[in-house]
């Protein structure tokens, strides 16, 4: 957690919606991080005696269905489950990161109402990680589009993964493997994002995370003699989700490298990262040492406030691209 937050006031609450959700809650409270807490939501009863997570919370498929078709702000059934939440004591300054597959019924209705009760509860930014199917399926990307119509608006950043550019990313595995790869991802991403870095504050993350709108995040990693310089072609070249961000109001850079990495080094990947963006764009900027990465270095970058209006056609994401688009 960031030095001028104050743990554990400050804590840091991951909420997994639907079955995908509820992967990668599970895989983080695996780490047992003790200012994180993990609840998972979805609509199976039975798994509450052996579901790994601080909280598990069953709702029934009456009260999520129909949600998505139904208008903004009409989730008083939802509303009326989830006063529980405060049996959990919730917080107004919990850092809230909610996260779901996109496509299917269940986490895709959890997400958006849950997403409207913390807005109630919480003063910080509240931000979403999210996959989106492949754009063929069209049954999936419609429900979605739904989705992110509803997000987008309600979250302060809503990072969204293409599974198209992740299977890029895994060098195209199976679909088994994908998911499972994809949880994993995430979880790491959280918990890259929830732990503290030299040179980057609580109030310079928030401000960044609170820019209202799509974050695009680029992922890279590199080792060897110029790994520095190398560093920031190879995230941007892993774009996971094909939108321009060229206009971007926020970037967050978080680099991690081996003992030799110094502040230099991670100062230059930022400048190298963000050359395209413009001079008003808040840049926050963070930097760890991990011992055990040895010559390695990593970085990642969200690129935040991005309308989604943005997305743009590429090869091999344009279908999913222009079905995305929330106008
Ligand atoms: N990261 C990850 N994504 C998955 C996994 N399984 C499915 N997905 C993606 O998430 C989307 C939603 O799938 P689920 O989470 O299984 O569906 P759900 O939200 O529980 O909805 P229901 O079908 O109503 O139970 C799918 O369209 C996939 O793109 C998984 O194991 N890990
Ligand atoms: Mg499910």
């Amino acid at each position: 957690m960031y030095k001028d937050l104050n743990p554990p006031s400050n804590r840091v609450v991951i909420i997994g919606c639907g079955s995908a959700g509820l992967k990668v809650v599970q895989l983080i409270h695996e780490v047992h991080t003790p200012s994180i807490i993990t609840i998972g939501i979805d609509t199976d009863f039975n798994l509450s005696n052996y579901l790994k997570t601080d909280h598990y919370f069953p709702v029934s498929k009456s009260v999520v269905r129909g949600l998505l078709d139904r208008n903004e702000g009409d989730c008083t059934g939802i509303s009326r489950v989830f006063r529980n939440l405060h049996m959990y004591q919730m917080q107004p300054d919990d850092l809230v990161i909610l996260t779901a597959g996109l496509g299917k019924f269940t986490g895709t209705s959890l997400m958006i109402a849950l997403t409207r009760i913390i807005k109630e509860i919480t003063y910080h930014p509240v931000i979403g990680i999210v996959t989106v199917p492949y754009p063929h399926n069209k049954e999936l990307i419609l429900c979605a589009k739904k989705g992110m119509n509803h997000l987008v608006p309600a979250l302060d950043s809503l990072i969204v993964l293409e599974m198209e550019q992740l299977k890029n990313l895994f060098q195209n595995p199976g679909t088994g493997t994908l998911y499972d790869k994809c949880s994993r991802f995430i979880a790491a991403e959280i918990e890259f994002l929830t732990t503290s870095f030299d040179n980057l504050t609580g109030k310079d993350f928030f401000s960044v995370m609170g820019m209202k709108g799509v974050g695009v995040l680029f992922y890279g990693q590199s080792a060897g003699p110029d790994r520095a310089e190398r560093l920031a072609q190879a995230c941007l070249r892993t774009p996971l989700c094909e939108i321009d961000y060229r206009a971007a109001p926020g970037c967050l850079v978080l680099i991690e490298g081996g003992p030799g990495l110094t502040r230099d080094d991670a100062r230059n990947v930022v400048r190298d990262l963000t050359f395209e963006l413009p001079g008003h764009t808040h840049i926050a900027w963070g930097y760890r040492i991990m011992k055990n990465l040895n010559e390695n270095i990593h970085a990642q970058a969200i690129m935040t406030g991005i309308k989604p209006g943005w997305f743009r056609g590429s090869p091999n994401c344009i279908a999913s691209v222009k079905n995305l688009q929330t106008g």
